[in-house]
């Protein structure tokens, strides 16, 4: 039997735009329209009206933890106009939360900003830092009995997309999804590697300071652990990709973990792991196991992400804030999932202080720009928004109330 320490967190993760739906006042909603290739998320999986029935069905499978995000754009529709029924329609959540026993870990940011904030420049803005601080202040005034709080998600891949951004702009290049690989031949594909490969450290130094005032206000108003989530690439050197590996991995990822340095928890994300040559990000070869973003099906990535975070924050306690795989294939996700957890309670019995397990996703969802990759626990009709919880959701369920399982018991 492979047991988890006593009081581990077992939950899935959502984030506001992807479930949602018309998020109109977002910088993500304007990009759709006009981006050739990009699917729309309309009325996502309309979970803003039905998010009491999602963390129901999360409750009854036997989870205990549900992350969810904040949506900047409908609290802070207009400059300095703060919505107290939007507030209050994430008070809500929270409360459904707590009254069916279940965790709510509150994301402050995943991805999207409003558009009035995007027109001032984003996150290059000089006044970025004191925007979103106002909006986190106002956030905070509805956090009461939260525990965890991540103030960004993925700010790290937010810095890639930046940078990416910048050097399109430069070439008149296209868009395509930051987490979708491209099809085609393999000259694209290799552009496509390409296309995320570097984040400027820079923007991760901008980012860590962004973080860290937000961080003061949290622990200042709240009682909450906080902290923030960051996609891991579980990245090895290519024989001679040794120096290129250091060199991507710390604009990506290394100055990230330092910034996590002294918050009181770190969101490790983790699917899959990548090599790096001598040129840069090596893409991942056909195969018939990859997933339905392109990925290889690396379970053991998860593991490989928390020993780095682990080393490379100093020790920071670790929460697993999303980890899962898109594919149509529920006995696959469960076959990922059960080698991911083997992996995670390896690193927990040699001594990493994991606090909990967060599956991605607990729905379907709109996968920035694209429908079909579906990382779902539960699927979803998108017409009718009829709920079916996949055979994956009762295992997890259950792992979460055994607190452990057997690998024979459910690897198919
Ligand atoms: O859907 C995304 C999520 O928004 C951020 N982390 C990775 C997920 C899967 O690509």
């Amino acid at each position: 039997m492979t047991t988890f320490p006593d009081g581990f967190l077992w939950g899935a993760a959502t984030a506001g735009h992807q479930i949602e739906g018309n998020n109109v006042n977002s910088d993500w909603w304007a990009r759709e329209q006009t981006m050739p290739g990009m699917e729309l998320s309309g009325d996502a999986v309309d979970s803003y009206h039905r998010y009491a029935e999602d963390i129901r069905l999360l409750a009854e499978s036997g989870l205990t933890s549900y992350r969810f995000s904040l949506e900047w754009s409908r609290i802070e529709p207009v400059r300095g106009h703060f919505s107290k029924a939007e507030l209050a329609h994430y008070r809500r959540m929270i409360d459904a939360c707590l009254e069916h026993g279940v965790t709510p870990v509150v994301t402050l940011q995943h991805f999207t900003t409003p558009q009035w904030f995007a027109a001032l420049g984003g996150w290059d803005s000089p006044d970025a830092e004191a925007l979103f601080c106002a909006f986190v202040e106002q956030a905070c005034t509805i956090l009461d009995g939260v525990e965890w709080v991540v103030t960004m998600n993925e700010p790290n891949m937010q810095a890639a997309i930046m940078t990416a951004m910048r050097h399109l702009a430069a070439s008149g290049g296209d868009w395509t999804s930051p987490t979708v690989e491209a099809e085609g031949d393999d000259e694209k594909k290799q552009q496509h590697g390409q296309f995320l490969t570097y984040a400027d450290p820079e923007i991760g130094r901008m980012f860590t300071r962004i973080h860290h005032a937000a961080r003061a206000i949290v622990r200042e108003r709240t009682n909450a652990k906080v902290g923030w989530t960051i996609a891991a690439g579980a990245l090895t050197a290519a024989p001679g990709g040794e120096e290129k590996l250091l060199q991507i991995r710390y604009g990506k990822e290394d100055v990230y973990w330092e910034g996590s340095r002294g918050d009181d928890f770190v969101g490790v994300q983790a699917y899959s792991s990548q090599q790096v040559d001598a040129n840069g990000l090596v893409p991942h070869p056909p195969h018939p196991d990859n997933t339905l973003v392109g990925t290889a099906f690396r379970p053991d990535s998860l593991a490989m992400a928390v020993r780095h975070a682990w080393e490379v924050s100093e020790h920071t306690p670790i929460l697993i804030t999303e980890n899962g795989i898109a594919t149509a294939d529920d006995v696959q996700r469960i076959r990922y999932t059960t080698a991911a957890l083997e992996g995670l309670a390896g690193t927990i019995a040699d001594g990493i202080d994991v606090r909990g397990y967060l599956h991605w996703s607990l729905l379907d969802n709109f996968e920035w720009g694209h429908w079909e990759p579906t990382f779902g626990l539960i699927s979803v009709d998108r017409d009718t928004f009829a709920r079916t919880p996949k055979p994956s959701l009762a295992w997890l369920g259950k792992v979460a109330a055994r607190n452990g399982f057997e690998a024979t018991e459910f690897a198919a």
